[in-house]
This record gives C-alpha cells, structure tokens and sequence, in this order.
C-alpha cells in the first residue's frame, strides 16, 4: 500500500474467525525474533480490542454480536496504532472469551519498526486502513475455518457443541459474507490454505527483514 522509507511499517492480517491469522502473525513474530531478536518488532491483536462489557451481565454478555464492527473498539486499537507509531509504549487490553469481557490485567507493548497486527474485521474500517502499510487476507475455505473453529471452541473457550454451531449459523457465517468477505479488496496479498502456509510466511518474513535492514 504505501510504505516509506525510515518509518514505522504496520502490517494486517485479516480473514474468517479460524482460518489461521493468529498461527500466521505469531508464526511471522515468533521466528523473526528468534533470528532478530524482540525489540523492533510488536504483535498486537484486534481480538484484545473488543469492547470491556464488565457493566452487564454474564447473561447479556452472551448476546453480544462478537462478528459485528460493533462489538470492537477500533477507536481505542487506532489510537494505541498511532501511539506505537509516534514510538510511545501502549498498554494492549486483555480480553477473556470465556468470560466474554475484559480481564483487569493489560499487556504492555513497545513501540518497534514493525507492527503486526491481526483480526478478523481489520480491513472492514477506513480509520484503521488508513493505517495498515500493508494488508494480508488469509483466504482459508470456510469449511476449513469450521472445523477449526469448533476444535478450538470446545477446547480452549469454554463452548459446547450446540452454542457453536448456534453462533455460526447466527453470525459468524453472515458477518463473513457481509463483513469480511468484501474485505478482501483491500488486501496487497491473500494467504491460501491457511496459517501454515510456510511460503507466504517465508515472504512476509522477508519483507520484515528488508525493511528492518533499511
Ligand atoms: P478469531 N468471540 C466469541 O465467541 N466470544 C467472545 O466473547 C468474543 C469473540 C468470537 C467471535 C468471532 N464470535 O467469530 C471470533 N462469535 O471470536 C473472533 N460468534 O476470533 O478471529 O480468533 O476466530
Ligand atoms: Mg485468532
């Protein structure tokens, strides 16, 4: 999109729930600092940013739509993006999916040359967009993405059987088509077969280091 010499670089990763944005961002991270070292490059995720919904209930928390742009605060994440730009420390909320709010503890993140950034709803919002340097979409078959999803689901969020598929069918599956999948536009580069795709890491991974070596 439009990097420029000397200045920080944030790069987006977007796609379905489950089709493989966190294992792609942390697979980028996690062997670029192994090589590189930790202090010129942050992860953050847009997960962390969803709305603290400590004032209702359990009850009512369970009837938020987590798909909708709604239910995140992209004001709060766009303006950590410009702090870490600007070279200042933020502090990254922490967000629990078993208790559907936020926790009291936060992260904190340093600033760095290279910020990566991943969530589902990333690329649906011109205030954010406006931010991205460069933008991936992880294009994961929906099919894929479910069986991911309910792996995951029942296994580290707390879910049963039926409050998934419930959820999928009520909206992950319509925000997709309505949200995410126009988002699609806007990506510089599209990720197929998932988060364990070894040459687009290796690609990404390369650019992070030309503009490191800058
Ligand atoms: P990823 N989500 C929850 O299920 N509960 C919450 O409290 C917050 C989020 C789900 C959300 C979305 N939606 O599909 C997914 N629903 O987390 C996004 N329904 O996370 O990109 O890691 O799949
Ligand atoms: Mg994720």
């Amino acid at each position: 999109m439009k990097v420029e010499v000397g200045k920080n670089t944030i790069i987006a990763i977007a796609g379905a729930s489950a089709s493989g944005k966190s294992l792609f961002a942390s697979t980028v991270y996690q062997e670029l600092v192994a090589e590189l070292g930790g202090e010129r490059i942050a992860i953050l995720s847009e997960d962390a940013y969803y709305r603290d919904q400590s004032h209702l209930s359990f009850e009512q928390r369970t009837l938020t739509n987590y798909d909708h742009p709604a239910a995140f605060e992209h004001e709060l994440l766009a303006t950590h993006l410009r702090a870490l730009r600007s070279g200042k420390a933020i502090q990254m909320p922490q967000y629990s999916y078993k208790i559907h709010t936020r926790i009291d503890e936060t992260i904190t993140v340093q600033p760095a040359k290279v910020i990566l950034v991943e969530g589902i709803l990333l690329l649906t919002d011109e205030k954010l967009r406006d931010q991205f340097d460069i933008t991936v979409f992880m294009d994961t078959p929906l099919d894929v993405c479910l069986l991911r999803r309910i792996k995951r689901d029942l296994e580290d969020r707390g879910r049963s059987l039926s409050s998934v598929t419930e959820q999928y069918e009520n909206s992950v599956r319509p925000a997709f088509f309505e949200f995410i999948a126009p988002s699609k536009q806007y990506a510089d580069l599209v990720v197929t077969r998932g988060g364990k795709n070894q040459i687009a890491i290796d690609i990404i991974k390369a650019k992070i280091r030309q503009l490191l070596a800058e």
